[in-house]
């Protein structure tokens, strides 16, 4: 179990002990609960940051704004609630959870309960492992389907969504896989259950598109910039699981992830079977950025 000194519960830092809530909280019934995942880092010159906390903050009050939630603080309290909350656990690296859900009151679907907000902290490691992230993870294209853009709200981070991501990810345990990968309705590739990815053939890195039914990942989003910066070609355009067998490499990007590279997909060799020189090198200077080494990415770093 995740073990924590201090979460920030509606407003204050309680004990970890105390942070509770009632069986009757509507978000535990009907999946109504809007959500982050954020990395805090410890920099190069020891000072610790966190990576990209409004483009996060952002989008939790984007998600919510989806689902007809009005949490009750302004993005200025959250980004504070956030690095009190790392603060008062002593933190100087780690993930941080900011939840906003339809509380206790009445249930049935439709009811329209207080919201609660909570942000919890704790240390994580490499998501998909420490070995995944430097040789490479095994995935397995799910026989589970990323929804249509008009079932899952692709723009938001909504708790319910996740039981699809979920059926995928234990499918893909369940067969002695890392990591899942989603197809679109249309059959195209889409996303990891918890990852948007990339491939790279000739030289040319390829994501699909925000059109498809993908978070518009924050990571994502740091890797086509800092890929631009390296003078890679970049496309956002659709491609098909076919495609992504013969890529010369292939990863995987979210902010529990980082930068995974994949190795294997079905059974077939990526590329070398290895990670390539792009996915290095975005890796490295992913790696960088996050701890305050590249002078041009400084803006994404809130320190604390
Ligand atoms: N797609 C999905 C479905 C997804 O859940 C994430 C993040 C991403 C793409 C990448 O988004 P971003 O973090 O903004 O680059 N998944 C979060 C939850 C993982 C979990 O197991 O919980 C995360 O990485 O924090």
């Amino acid at each position: 179990m995740i073990k924590a000194d201090k979460i920030w519960l509606d407003g204050k830092l309680v004990a970890f002990e105390d942070a509770k809530v009632h069986a009757l909280t509507h978000a535990l019934h009907y999946g109504m609960g809007v959500f982050e995942g954020i990395r805090a880092y410890r920099g190069a010159d020891g000072r610790p940051a966190v990576f990209r906390l409004r483009e996060h903050v952002q989008r939790l009050f984007d998600s919510a704004h989806i689902v007809l939630m009005e949490i009750p603080y302004s993005v200025e309290q959250l980004e504070q609630a956030c690095v009190e909350t790392l603060k008062a656990n002593k933190l100087d690296a780690g993930y941080l959870r900011p939840l906003a859900f339809f509380g206790a009151g009445a249930l049935g679907v439709g009811a329209v309960n207080p919201v609660q907000v909570m942000v919890a902290a704790w240390p994580w490691g490499a998501y998909l492992s420490e070995e995944g992230m430097k040789r490479g993870i095994r995935a397995k294209v799910s026989s589970f389907t990323r929804m249509h853009v008009n079932v899952n709200m692709v723009r938001a981070k909504i708790s319910g969504q996740y039981v699809n991501s979920f059926l995928a990810t234990r499918e893909a345990a369940l067969s002695g896989f890392d990591e899942a990968i989603l197809l679109d309705t249309e059959g195209y590739v889409a996303e990891g259950a918890g990852e948007n990815i990339f491939i790279v053939k000739n030289g040319v890195l390829q994501t699909p598109p925000l059109s498809s039914p993908v978070l518009a990942g924050i990571t994502r989003d740091t890797v086509l910039r800092i890929a631009r910066d390296l003078g890679i070609p970049v496309r956002e355009e659709k491609f098909t699981r076919d495609t992504m067998y013969l890529a010369d490499e292939l990863f995987m990007t979210g902010t529990a992830a980082e930068v995974t590279p994949v190795r294997e997909v079905d059974g077939r060799r990526i590329g070398k079977g290895e990670p390539g020189p792009v996915v290095k090198k975005v890796q490295e200077t992913f790696f960088r950025a996050v701890r305050g080494e590249e002078q041009r990415y400084r803006e994404w770093l809130t320190a604390y």
